[in-house]
């Protein structure tokens, strides 16, 4: 038997309602409008500096403090913890990634204040725009020996290239435990972005050319960066574990790796600022059954031109 498609548009248009009631406390920008409210905030929050990072080498690194407090990250990191103890997590063995925690966010709600905060998810609107979507909610843990990840393109295997500047996907990484050369460190191409191609097989494993950075930052900052970035990680030689949070998005139009309409709630939806239910995609106007897309949610699409909406 398949799913009940009756009972998932009622399910669906039930969320949708109450996202879209949310919405009308803080419509969502286009055109002209979304670039003046995405400058203000940028400048509001002091994130300039970080916006030309994005710019110039294709990622940034928010320091301690600036995402959010260090307690954010002790709380992250209990409860990945915790769920090590009970879900699934040798889902990708050999691929570099460590163990793997997937689809998270509905296992606890301190992973909501990663996602909702704020520096972060403007850095996330200057390259996806408003109506951009979580992709995934994922967590990595690395023990000694966990291998050299490959240096990739998020938008690898995703788009065809040549890919334009724009960014269509993009990661948010909370780093929950130091990152060292030794510790496992993510790697950088800086300025790769650019170049609008996937890396050529040769260089995947060229973790130790001159052009890559390894980025040694500590433990409480966030990383982000546009999806056409080459990067990778070293491999951990230290004992002890390494512990990330991998915030991935996607632009309105995407599909999500991670299906979060399916496990969101009214709780979650009440709880968070209205473009929670944004990133949960249902604000969007896909995907639809017979009850077709409505038109409220035809309206708030991004139709206005801008990379910012
Ligand atoms: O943290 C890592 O090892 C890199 C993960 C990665 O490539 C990604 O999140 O896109
Ligand atoms: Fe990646």
């Amino acid at each position: 038997m398949g799913i009940d498609r009756y009972e998932l548009a009622r399910e669906m248009d039930r969320l949708r309602q109450l996202a879209m009631e949310k919405w009308k406390q803080d419509p969502l920008p286009v055109g002209r409008a979304a670039e003046e409210r995405l400058q203000r905030e940028v400048k509001t929050l002091g994130l300039q500096n970080h916006i030309l990072d994005l710019e110039t080498d294709g990622y940034t690194v928010l320091p301690p403090g600036k995402a959010a407090p260090l307690e954010l990250f002790d709380e992250l990191q209990d409860a990945m913890n915790q769920l090590l103890g009970y879900a699934k997590a040798d889902n990708l063995p050999d691929s570099g990634l460590g163990q793997t925690l997937f689809h998270m966010l509905p296992e606890n709600p301190v992973f909501e204040k990663a996602l909702m905060a704020e520096a972060s998810l403007t850095l996330v609107t200057y390259l996806l725009g408003y109506r951009a979507k979580l992709s995934q909610c994922t967590g990595l843990i690395k023990e000694a020996g966990a291998p050299a990840l490959g240096i990739h393109s998020d938008h690898s295997a995703k788009f065809p290239a040549p890919w334009s500047n724009l960014s269509n996907y993009c990661v948010v990484t909370w780093v929950l435990t130091d990152y060292t050369r030794e510790n496992g460190a993510v790697c950088v191409w800086p300025g790769s972005h650019l170049k609008g191609q996937p890396v050529p097989p040769e260089l995947t494993m060229a973790h130790d050319r001159e052009e890559i950075r390894v980025l040694e930052v500590p433990r409480g900052s966030v990383i982000v960066w546009h999806g056409s970035l080459w990067h990778g990680a070293v491999p951990r030689t230290s004992t002890g574990r390494r512990m990330t949070l991998v915030l991935p998005h996607v632009r309105d139009a995407i599909q999500p790796q991670e299906l979060f309409w399916a496990s969101t709630t009214e709780e979650m939806i009440e709880r968070n600022a209205p473009r929670f239910a944004t990133l949960m995609g249902l604000t969007s106007a896909g995907p639809w059954i017979q009850d077709g897309p409505s038109r409220d949610r035809l309206a708030m699409a991004p139709y206005g031109g801008s990379k910012f909406e």
